[in-house]
């Protein structure tokens, strides 16, 4: 568990950062029982994200695809934000520069209220038509299979960037300015082993930047950044403040 010599100086950094970067992972919303990827709770049917987040899976069998985005559709519907979304909210609002970086797309930062966030890798409550690329809200649960498109009746898919597929390009570049513009970085509840995600934090250190990190385990970064706290995020984040 973090010891109070390191939340003291993980506060005093942030008290005194002109701008702040957070990168969050599936391990913020897991105290919202929210499933991550890694975690025995990540699976469906047997399957790993990797076998069915990718573009060859959804030309394979779109419908199996849509039951797995349905199946977290689901339980998502039923989660909201822990006090670890809320203490990022509260950090945002006292920050004099904040941006919020992350790799979840279960939309829980946006319901907690927080406001400059980048979505990397998209997000569950948004479709995207394979014809004519209209983007739309839909929160639907569940979902009646298999969804077209309104304008176009083209096959709709998820508004997620798959493994394979490139980020989309305004979020990537906003994401890269900030980490190599901020003074202090937190790294919230993630492996750090997806990529380009996972090089978002070295660039931050790169740039000199006091990176904390938040992980109920370790991870390839815990050796090399400034400050490494383990325990729960909904515990310790708010011990932020
Ligand atoms: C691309 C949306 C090319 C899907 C996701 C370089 C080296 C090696 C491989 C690559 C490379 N570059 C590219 C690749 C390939 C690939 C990749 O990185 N593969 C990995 C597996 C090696 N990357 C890509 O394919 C990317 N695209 O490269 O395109 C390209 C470029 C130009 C033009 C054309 C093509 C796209 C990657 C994005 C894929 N989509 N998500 C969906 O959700 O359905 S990634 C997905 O997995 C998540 O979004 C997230 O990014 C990642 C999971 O990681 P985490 O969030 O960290 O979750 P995880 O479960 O792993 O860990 C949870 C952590 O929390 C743990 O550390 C745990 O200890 C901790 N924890 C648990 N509970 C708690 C906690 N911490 C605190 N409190 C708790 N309570
Ligand atoms: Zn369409």
């Amino acid at each position: 568990m973090a010891t109070d010599d390191q939340l003291l100086l993980a506060r005093t950094h942030l008290a005194s950062a002109r701008r702040v970067t957070i990168l969050t992972g599936a391990g913020i919303s897991a105290d919202s029982g929210v499933p991550t990827f890694r975690g025995t709770d990540g699976l469906w049917r047997n399957f790993r994200a990797e076998d069915l987040a990718t573009p060859d899976a959804f030309e394979r069998d779109p419908h199996l695809v849509w039951e797995w985005y349905n199946w977290r559709r689901e339980i998502l519907a039923t989660k909201t934000p822990n006090d670890a979304h809320h203490a990022l909210v509260r950090l945002e609002e006292r920050a004099n520069d904040f941006h919020l970086i992350t790799q979840n797309v279960d939309g829980l930062h946006r319901l907690a209220g927080s406001q400059n966030i980048s979505e990397l890798h998209g997000d569950i409550w948004k479709v995207r038509c394979t014809s004519c690329r209209v983007v739309i809200d839909n929160r639907d649960v569940p979902l009646a299979l298999l969804p077209h498109c309104h304008t176009c009746g083209g096959l709709l898919r998820p508004h997620i960037v798959w493994f394979g597929e490139a980020l989309d390009e305004q979020v990537l570049t906003d994401s890269v300015r900030a980490v190599e513009s901020c003074d202090v970085m937190v790294i919230v509840g993630t492996s750090g082993l997806v990529y380009p995600a996972a090089m978002l934090m070295p660039a931050a250190q790169a740039h000199g930047a006091f990176v904390i990190e938040i992980n109920l385990d370790p991870t390839p970064y815990s050796s090399d950044v400034a400050l490494s706290l383990q325990g729960r995020a909904k515990d310790i984040v708010p011990l932020l403040l």
